[in-house]
């Protein structure tokens, strides 16, 4: 009953399928959660198949019985020693003046209350194992930018958990580890925010050598989780070399 156990959130893709990825060969269990039920199906195949252990979970984060449905379910299997806060996302580029509301509350929705119900439903199994809470914000959350108010808002607000959290948890034997990403280019992100529209989409890394990639977002996950427990690494920025700031990016003609 050695092995560690990773519960990751919005493993179907991206980010959250490579930092699964990447714990289970750093040896943890891991727990894949998302919505799309074929999707972690596939990567708890793909990953079973390699000899890790993996256990897919349908989960919605912004569904708060069934969040805590989830965190029953985990009672039946051992200690919980990682949460990847990872699901989330943007919709639209509208400006403030034009955006429409329900799109923040979507965003809000998903990258701060799903956040906020997973960590709470979680936190008792995370401090009981001395465990890590990672919060995936972005380099969204430190600065803004035009068209970006409301994925800005809410990756703010997943911030404003990650560091809120580590104030009121000091003197308990938990990490909180906020890893803030730049551009990456995963396959759904970019298309979501632009709603699908693919040319759009691709526009976002015109000329950018290399974005990272999922799995170097994943790598700076697992490295931050695999310190020893009293390291916390408390805000780790990561961009791409062709990217100094939200709005200076190297573009190649
Ligand atoms: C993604 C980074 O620049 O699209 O979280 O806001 S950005």
């Amino acid at each position: 009953m050695s092995t560690r156990t990773a519960v990751i959130t919005g493993a179907s893709s991206g980010i959250g399928a490579a930092t699964a990825r990447r714990l289970a060969s750093a040896g943890y269990r891991v727990v894949l959660t998302a919505r799309r039920e074929d999707r972690i199906n596939a990567l708890a195949g793909e990953l079973t198949a390699a000899g890790h252990t993996a256990i897919p979970y349908v989960l919605d984060v912004t569904d708060r019985p069934a969040v805590d449905a989830f965190a029953a379910f985990l009672d039946d299997h051992g200690p919980v020693e990682v949460l990847v806060n990872n699901a989330g996302g943007a919709i639209g580029t509208e400006t403030v003046a034009t955006a429409d509301p329900a799109d923040w509350r979507t965003m809000y929705d998903v990258n701060v209350l799903g956040t906020l119900h997973m960590t709470q439903a979680l936190l008792p199994r995370l401090v009981d194992a001395e465990g890590t809470v990672i919060v995936l914000s972005s380099t969204a959350g430190l600065a803004t930018y035009e068209g970006g108010g409301g994925y800005v808002a809410a990756k703010h607000g997943a911030h404003v958990i990650a560091e809120t959290l580590r104030l009121e948890l000091c003197g308990e034997p938990v990490r909180i580890i906020e890893i803030a990403p730049g551009m990456v280019r995963t396959e759904e992100f970019a298309l979501t925010r632009f709603r699908g529209d693919k040319d759009k989409a691709a526009a976002v890394y015109n000329g950018v050598a290399q974005p990272l990639t999922a799995d170097d977002v994943a790598d700076t996950i697992a490295w931050a989780v695999t310190r020893p427990p009293h390291v916390n690494i408390d805000l780790l920025v990561v961009r791409p070399r062709a990217q100094a700031s939200n709005y200076k990016v190297h573009r190649e003609a």
